[in-house]
């Protein structure tokens, strides 16, 4: 059985990676309707990754013999001023999704609980990639401004250029 307090930490992760699903499906929902379609394949693909995240999280407490508890979420922000605000707030979300990754390996250290301590090295990985590529776009939008041309080409490539932050082997 975990240790209480990493299994609480652990739930609270839980809540961040479904609140983290859902925030990304509503981005999705504001690109779909705004007429940004690449944009919005990216945020549906991300709903369901951070919903495998939780997921993975939730299967693990489990299977350490505690329980897993399925969270209440808050509904996120259904609209944005523009892709520059979306991917702002996506940088946001992700630096304060990592920051209570830290927390949780943190804690593992702190109660010497190496097997999770282990098992969280890959939400530290995703977290680097996730903050990365939120930040990559948003350097591309700042070259593209308010352009419609610009924004139009972003719009298109966004889906490849989440491929090549992924690598060939991913
Ligand atoms: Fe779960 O990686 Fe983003 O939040």
């Amino acid at each position: 059985m975990l240790n209480p307090e990493i299994a609480e930490a652990l739930n609270n992760q839980v809540q961040l990676e479904a609140q983290s699903s859902h925030a990304y499906l509503a981005m999705a929902v504001w690109a779909e309707t705004s007429g940004y379609d690449g944009t919005a394949t990216f945020f549906y693909r991300h709903a369901e990754e951070e919903r495998v995240h939780m997921l993975k999280l939730i299967r693990f407490i489990n299977e350490r013999g505690s329980n897993a508890v399925v969270p209440a979420l808050v509904a996120p922000s259904p609209a944005f001023t523009g892709l520059k605000q979306a991917f702002e707030s996506v940088l946001e979300h992700e630096t304060r999704v990592t920051q209570s990754i830290n927390e949780v390996v943190d804690l593992c250290l702190k109660v010497k609980d190496y097997p999770t301590y282990n098992f969280m090295q890959w939400y530290v990985a995703e977290q680097l990639e996730e903050e990365g590529l939120a930040r990559r776009i948003l350097d591309r939008l700042a070259l593209a401004g308010d352009a419609s041309g610009a924004l139009y080409h972003f719009d298109r490539d966004i889906t490849t250029m989440e491929a090549e932050a992924e690598g060939p082997t991913a």
